[in-house]
């Protein structure tokens, strides 16, 4: 497997300008016909070369060149390539291909899911339909004929608008799309199949009436509102803080049970995992109904950031994910509560984004060599890139931004670009040197900042030292020092805010103070500070960073009471309990007595006594920090004892608090029909964090385990329903065997449904975990050749630190061996589930050498794909 490089870029040697396709549609012996317009690419460095095609798992039928049939013995056929020598500088070529879409488990490309064709071509799978400059700065026209049985086809879509249809011989249909806006091969898409279409209407802002249609399964027909209020919510939002209009007279979405991403942004005709699609108040929670709303959005913004100016190469792939993440996180904190959004936004990254960026596959924003682009849709590409997006945003202050934004559109609209032209717009507009800024994209690892602090009592001089170092990441030892905006505020005794008080030469945002930490070490000055100050740092997280803990938990209480920011107030929460929960850890590790600190339990008293209005954030607040991401911070990691560690604070907070808990319990519940409104969400969630909580006394007090039981039985909503489920799971018994058992027999049918119970018995620390585990992958329900129940059942597994890296080994072998097996139907997938492997390095020396030996024994099997080996190998490295 040869590395591709980023210094090894070169435009491409030719260009398609026009492209027809026509499919003649069989589950096996599916026909292509791609007639193309080929030329030299006058800007070129080479243009004399031979044409050389991407092709994988292609059949090659026939081949055309200006309409005069090319002998297949004339040109080269590799596994990856076609190469034709010796061809004019315009020519037309012509090329049939035999695919065979009921075979393809890997789900790239053309295939079939649920009795459905599709195609999913991001990164590289256009080039599993056709040979192609599979490339996304080779822009082309496309015109896409389908034909296709009419009583197994009733419905043939493709990208752009329907131009033609009617009916064939032998029972066959046809339709002929075509898309005015030249587009990537990436961004293709064909769907044919037995659905039925919800449609509604949109009228932008200048007037134009769009069609908007999605397609699903017959019984899926009433789970389509939700997705459909939430996509004319995002048209009209990008309109109106992004200055976007639809381009097009169609919008389709359509469903898709088998599905390697979320969601895909083909031009005019979005592919979705049926899961951001389906809702309703029954089979879907609060979280399920916020997802879906996300990610409507982000793929509808994608038409302006991702399709209208695309990526030159897949390194750029930041330049449309980045971008288009930090959109729909805009939208969502606009449409919901802004603090909830970020705390969730802020959680997964430190959950997962830094833990990538402390291990051996961590890499830059834009990263300069891969094996598999499809290893490089991760959450530093996703998320540390859009938290670069938000420090842009930061920066230049949102009117700037917006400047920079409406000039980028202006430069670059039709055009496949990088990160560079981005930033280079952004700083015209700004009239602003982004030079050092622009680190962010070149340098992995997560900074570390040191803050300290000097009061002059004398002379009301209030002065705060930070530092930044980067810690070296492979390939890359030494690191260069970052831009970064600290937004700050200056609390007073009294809690309040005391910024507009003080002098000092720093932009006032609101209550805020945004400092420009550019040099390794930096002192930030503030003149007439009336009183010495409490310091609310890093507000908003307003940069990707981890903090060294430098308050005392006296301070941490105190913002965690008063600061105006609230996102802080739930940091502060959170970095309380996590000093704590490690504190634990290190008393029982030397044998110790393991005891909750006071203040810790006196401020979440507080919090429990004196709930916000925003229940979501009291919710948030109480929640304890994840053991993911709690393992970042030991040197050596043992997963039992951190768990141990976890739970006795739960444990005892449970104990301590337990009427307080209850009361609030009683005290927010929630209206008999279901609402998605903050108030309502707020209400279900904090109740299922008190239950989460309480549970933890069934063993004496049967009454609890009965609450989550009542909650269970007359819960109106899944949302109550998982909150019950979750919080039974933690207590093995026969009650919550009864529950999961009544669960199973009412859902059995409903493919996303069992997701759920899936993932809680997998998440699951109660001793039977592993038994269950092993069991349920023989369930009816299970299919190793569904991502979803995949990454359900053993992706959550594999997150399950307890279970799964018991000391036997015996977890590590239960997903290596399901690895070993799913490597050949779906790399992708597969590529997927290494992942808890990748840090083995971290944990204790037992577990260090089981989880070696698993790597090794993976790396070594016969046929591995270049996915699964690029993660094998990166870890072992
Ligand atoms: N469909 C994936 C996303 O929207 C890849 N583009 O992020
Ligand atoms: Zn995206």
């Amino acid at each position: 497997f040869q590395p591709i490089r980023l210094i090894d870029y070169r435009p491409p040697e030719f260009l398609i300008d026009e492209l027809l396709l026509t499919f003649r549609l069989k589950q096996r012996g599916t026909l292509v016909q791609a007639s193309s317009m080929i030329r030299r690419n006058p800007s070129a460095d080479r243009r004399n070369g031979p044409l050389r095609l991407c092709g994988e798992q292609l059949q090659l039928v026939e081949l055309r060149l200006d309409d005069r049939r090319i002998s297949l013995q004339d040109v080269c056929v590799t596994d990856w390539e076609l190469i034709i020598e010796n061809v004019p500088d315009v020519f037309k070529l012509q090329i049939t291909t035999r695919v065979d879409p009921e075979d393809n488990t890997a789900l790239s490309g053309l295939y079939r899911s649920s009795a459905i064709y599709c195609t999913q071509c991001e990164a590289e799978g256009f080039r599993r339909i056709t040979y192609f400059l599979d490339r996304p700065d080779v822009l082309a026209r496309y015109t896409t004929r389908i034909e296709a049985p009419q009583e197994e086809c009733p419905v043939l879509l493709a990208n752009g608008n329907l131009v033609a249809a009617g009916e064939m011989d032998d029972g066959f249909h046809f339709a002929e799309w075509q898309d005015p806006f030249p587009k990537p091969s990436y961004l293709f898409a064909l769907v044919a199949g037995d659905l039925v279409k919800i449609e509604d209407e949109f009228v932008t802002a200048s007037g134009r009436r769009v069609t908007l249609q999605i397609y699903v399964h017959e019984r899926n027909r009433n789970k389509c509102k939700h997705a459909m209020v939430s996509l004319k919510k995002a048209m009209r939002w990008d309109e109106q803080v992004y200055g976007r209009e639809y381009d097009l007279d169609q919008y389709m979405i359509v469903a898709v049970d088998d599905f390697n991403m979320g969601a895909m942004e083909n031009k005019g005709l979005n592919l979705f995992n049926a899961k951001y699609v389906l809702a309703d108040p029954r089979s879907a929670t609060d979280q399920d109904y916020l997802a879906i709303e996300g990610v409507i959005a982000h793929e509808y913004f994608h038409n302006w950031t991702g399709n209208r100016i695309t990526c030159r190469d897949w390194f750029q792939l930041s330049l449309k994910e980045g971008l288009t993440v930090f959109r729909d996180q805009q939208f969502s904190a606009d449409m919901n509560s802004a603090a909830v959004q970020r705390i969730e936004d802020v959680r997964l990254l430190r959950q997962f984004q830094f833990r990538e960026d402390a291990g051996p596959m961590a890499h830059p924003v834009r990263p300069d060599q891969y094996l598999e682009i499809n290893n490089f849709y991760t959450v530093t590409i996703y998320n540390k890139g859009a938290e670069v997006i938000r420090m842009l945003h930061t920066l230049l202050g949102p009117e700037t931004f917006r400047r920079g934004m409406d000039l980028y559109f202006q430069r670059h609209d039709g055009q496949a670009v990088t990160c560079d032209d981005f930033v280079a717009a952004l700083a015209d507009a700004a009239d602003r040197d982004l030079t050092r800024f622009k680190h962010w994209y070149v340098q992995a690892g997560t900074p570390r900042l040191t803050v300290t602090e000097q009061w002059d009592e004398r002379h009301c001089t209030y002065v705060v030292t930070v530092a930044q170092a980067t810690p070296a990441t492979p390939g890359q030892p030494d690191k260069l020092p970052l831009h970064l905006p600290l937004l700050v505020g200056l609390l007073g005794s009294d809690g309040g805010d005391l910024a507009a008080r003080v002098s000092c030469p720093y932009e006032r945002r609101g209550n805020d103070l945004l400092l420009e930490l550019k040099e390794v070490q930096q002192d930030f000055v503030f003149r007439e500070v009336p009183e010495k100050p409490v310091l609310s740092f890093l507000r908003g997280f307003s940069a990707p960073v981890i903090v060294n803990p430098f308050q005392s938990r006296e301070e941490a209480a105190f913002v965690m009471q008063h600061d105006s920011d609230l996102f802080n107030r739930w940091d502060a929460a959170f970095s309380l309990a996590e000093a704590v929960i490690l504190e634990c850890l290190a008393k029982l590790v030397a044998a110790e007595t393991m005891e909750l600190d006071p203040v810790y339990l006196e401020a979440i008293h507080y919090l429990v006594g004196h709930p916000t209005d925003d229940r979501s954030l009291t919710a948030l607040a109480l929640q304890l920090p994840a053991e993911n991401h709690l393992l970042q911070a030991l040197k050596q990691i043992d997963p039992v004892a951190l768990h141990e560690a976890r739970r006795f604070v739960k444990q005892e907070l449970a104990g301590r608090l337990a009427d307080g808990l209850l009361n609030l319990y009683h005290d927010n519940e929630p209206s008999a029909t279901y609402r998605l409104t903050g108030d309502q969400v707020g209400r279900r969630s904090l109740r299922a964090v008190c239950l989460d909580y309480l549970v933890l006394l069934g063993e004496e007090q049967q009454d609890l385990l009965e609450l989550c039981a009542h909650q269970y039985r007359q819960g109106g909503t899944m949302t109550e329903k998982i909150g019950a489920l979750s919080a039974l799971a933690q207590v093995p018994g026969a009650l919550r065997d009864e529950i999961f058992d009544h669960f199973e027999n009412q859902w059995r049918s409903d493919p996303l449904v069992m997701d759920k119970w899936f993932a809680l018995q997998a998440a699951s620390p109660a001793a039977d975990t592993y038994d269950r585990v092993k069991k349920l992958l023989d369930h009816p329900a299970f299919s190793l050749k569904n991502p979803n129940k995949v990454r359900s059942l053993l992706g959550v597994f594999g997150q399950n630190h307890v279970h799964f890296h018991h000391e036997s080994g015996r977890g590590y072998r239960l997903l290596a061996d399901r690895i070993c097996q799913l490597d050949p139907l779906n790399p992708q997938l597969a590529a997927r589930l290494m992942q808890p492997f990748v840090t083995w390095r971290r944990y204790t020396k037992d577990r260090r050498q089981l989880m070696e030996q698993i790597l090794q024994e993976i790396g070594g099997q016969a046929g591995i794909s270049r996915d699964v080996y690029e993660i094998v190998s990166k870890s072992l490295a």
